[in-house]
């Protein structure tokens, strides 16, 4: 360090010193200490370790929180770790401690990076699954492997012979094994800034045995000593902003283009997505769209980065979306599940990276850089030169505002149609997923203003249920991403909860909603929240399976169209089949099992109450799995959409139940010629119960029988 930087780090003052997080400094982070040693640190044990470095640079690289699995590989570094004041959550499945991480780094919107950990082999590879997800949502983590010793390597003769830099080269944006341990700290350092850089995102770190156990002596015969410790590291390298992410600023020219054509604008419609999450920018995005007075959406972890009750906001997009003229897209992940923008107006991008810049929108202006930064340019612009929201577009905001106030009733009114009084419910142990979304929301509203954030991990719950959520504060709605999978939600929860106990914030109870499959495909991990009596409600939609309701439009009540064997009533070796369902598995039973409460709903008329009664337990004393008994006969919309109906072309047509058939008719009788004379058809409303009528013939278990 030179004398001026030394003296600004002087005034600065350091990072933080490993091991004061929690008060006491273990010997090995405390240089006075050891100066009074008799004997000094590195003749009785490994000193200085691979660990105490990797710890050093994790701190100050802003990371407070770890989790993962042990192993002997990685005893370590962990011990190192725990040592230096990083608290450490052991789970039993790799896959939920990054799941854990993303739930915990979403809700810290990229004002910290999360360590994860997984020994050599087993435990890295079972981490994949769930670091792919990280890849797609972008979460900055950096997963820590143990790795088999060099000597071994493609010998296949050894135990756990791995290579995680390997195999997450592809899904990281680093993957790197460390050879020596003279390297660790200026590759941790690295990791912290990339980690943090736009798009975020995670990197894996193979720390292998070999720099585990070799002294650093060794450098010294290593090219001679010719290479120094840790060359390319400068301790604290920002000063004490070392551990926050780096900033760039948008292009002028375009700053004036997109402030220009937002004062032309007459119809303007802004949405804010998962890289404005990322920032922590909701102040800016505030301050943005009510200088130019825009009606907004926002998607995925975008969600309530300005509060959902704001005055402009509009959940989707209003029924009259033609209309808008003008799009303005701040960090929007514009893929699958925005139609790649399809239909879309001109587009101004607000953009933190080149590649999250989309060449299939049109594009009057692109904004590239820190969304912050951006964003403040636009508005100094605007304001220096005179310019402000058209009188049409005040106009458009209260035609929006309107349709806002008008979709919400809609919607509540539709949602008690399958309320308690409607037939079925009345006769029926069963509850309806649209009607469970609007009591969902009554509740995080009216008891806690909506403040509970949720998880997304229930697949038929997830299309009924997203435009009833209303958050009030950001990083509210945590989701597979693009990944799409199922279970996630139980490390997610885990890892918010832990987030909003770091940040201070009110313990306000976090929402997985969980499908019956996501749990048994994760669950396990829920004894982790209850080790630490984490505010969490387990909402499971248990409908007995994986998504079952796709029998009624595919397959027939009975699984009919699938072979003898597998065919639900049929008996086969003596047992009678049930088709790919499972029994109802009694989670409040497993809840107890793990020493968490569990509670049982099945009667429309007390899902309220106990909704209000499971999170008013959990704030006080842990964990709640609360097992909501779901009406069979419902699936998510796609189900019977094109693509499903694709899916789904090979079933003879003559063997499909009547919904099978609308679908087919509608979607694919241009690729099916003997269709042209099935006119008439209509595609199946998911909200509407089957009837017996519509079956055409009774079902053999009449357990879910309209
Ligand atoms: C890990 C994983 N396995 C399988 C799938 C394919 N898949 C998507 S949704 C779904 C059904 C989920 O079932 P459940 O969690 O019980 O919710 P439900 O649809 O029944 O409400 C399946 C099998 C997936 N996305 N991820
Ligand atoms: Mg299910």
């Amino acid at each position: 360090m030179s004398e001026v930087s030394q003296e600004i780090g002087e005034k600065w003052g350091k990072v933080k010193v490993p091991g004061k997080v929690f008060g006491k400094t273990p010997i090995e982070f405390d240089p006075e200490a050891q100066k009074k040693l008799a004997i000094p640190l590195g003749e009785r044990e490994l000193f200085p370790s691979v660990g105490t470095r990797l710890s050093e640079a994790l701190i100050e690289g802003g990371v407070t929180t770890a989790f993962g699995c042990p192993g002997g590989h990685m005893w370590h570094f962990l011990d190192e770790m725990s040592r230096a004041g990083i608290k450490e959550y052991i789970f039993a499945f790799e896959g939920q401690a990054v799941y854990a991480a993303e739930g915990y780094t979403q809700v810290m919107q990229g004002r910290k990076t999360a360590v994860c950990f997984g020994t050599v082999g087993p435990g890295a590879a079972n981490a994949f699954s769930a670091m792919q997800q990280a890849w797609l949502s972008c979460s900055p983590i950096i997963f820590l492997a143990g790795g088999h010793e060099k000597v071994h390597d493609d010998l296949r003769n050894t135990l756990q012979e791995s290579y995680a830099y390997k195999f997450y080269e592809s899904i990281t944006k680093w993957a790197y094994r460390l050879s020596y341990p003279w390297q660790v700290k200026q590759i941790t350092a690295r990791m912290c800034k990339l980690c943090q850089s736009a798009p975020k995102g995670p990197c894996a770190f193979e720390i292998n045995c070999d720099p585990l156990l070799m002294k650093d002596e060794a450098r010294k015969h290593y090219w001679g000593g010719f290479f120094a410790e840790d060359e390319a590291y400068v301790e604290a390298w920002r000063y004490e902003d070392t551990s926050k992410p780096l900033t760039n600023a948008a292009d002028p020219a375009e700053v004036a283009k997109a402030a220009r054509a937002l004062a032309a604008a007459k119809a303007p419609y802004l949405v804010i997505g998962e890289d404005a999450a990322w920032e922590d920018c909701g102040a800016e995005c505030k301050e943005f769209v009510e200088y130019w007075k825009i009606p907004h959406n926002n998607r995925r972890t975008g969600r309530a980065l300005i509060s959902e009750l704001h005055p402009y906001y509009h959940r989707g997009y209003p029924p009259f979306k033609s209309e808008i003229d003008l799009m303005i897209v701040v960090g929007v992940k514009v893929g699958f599940f925005d139609a790649y923008g399809g239909g879309w107006a001109p587009t101004i991008q607000f953009a933190n990276a080149e590649s999250r810049v989309w060449t299939y929108l049109k594009s009057p202006a692109v904004l590239m850089g820190t969304i912050k930064v951006t964003l403040r340019q636009v508005l100094d612009y605007a304001k220096a030169n005179n310019l402000g929201p058209s009188l049409e577009a005040q106009e458009w905001l209260k035609k929006c505002q309107a349709s806002q106030v008008a979709a919400i009733e809609k919607r509540k009114a539709h949602a008690y149609m399958y309320g308690p009084d409607h037939p079925r419910y009345r006769k029926y142990n069963i509850i309806h997923f649209g009607y469970m979304s609007q009591i969902i929301r009554e509740v995080c509203h009216e008891e806690w203003d909506d403040k509970p954030r949720v998880c997304i991990d229930g697949y038929t719950l997830s299309d009924f249920v997203m435009p009833y959520l209303q958050f009030s504060r950001p990083a509210s709605c945590v989701s597979a991403n693009d990944q799409a999978g199922v279970g996630h939600g139980v490390g997610q929860a885990i890892g918010m909860a832990i987030a909003q106990q770091e940040l201070g914030e009110e313990n306000i109870p976090v929402l997985p909603l969980m499908g019956d499959s996501g749990m048994m495909n994760g669950g396990w991990d829920c004894e982790v929240a209850v080790r630490f009596k984490l505010p969490i409600v387990y909402l499971v939609t248990n409908n007995g399976g994986w998504m079952p309701g796709m029998k009624y439009p595919w397959y027939g009540p009975n699984w009919d169209i699938l072979g003898d064997q597998d065919r639900l009533g049929e008996t086969f070796r003596g047992v009678r089949q049930q088709g790919p369902e499972r029994p109802l598995i009694d989670f409040a039973k497993f809840a107890d099992s793990i020493g968490a409460r569990g509670m049982h709903v099945n009667r429309e008329e007390k899902l309220k109450d106990s909704l209000k009664e499971a999170m008013a337990y959990s704030q006080k004393n842990g964990p709640v799995i609360l097992d909501c008994i779901m009406d069979q006969h419902q699936t998510n919309r796609a189900v019977t959409g094109p693509v499903y109906t694709l899916f789904y072309a090979h079933i003879p047509w003559d063997e499909l139940p009547p919904r099978g058939k609308a679908s087919r008719a509608a979607y694919l009788p241009h690729w099916f010629p003997g269709l042209k004379d099935e006119v008439g058809w209509k595609v199946s409303d998911p909200w509407e119960p089957l009837s017996e009528d519509e079956f055409g013939y009774a079902p053999r278990d009449d357990y879910f029988k309209a």
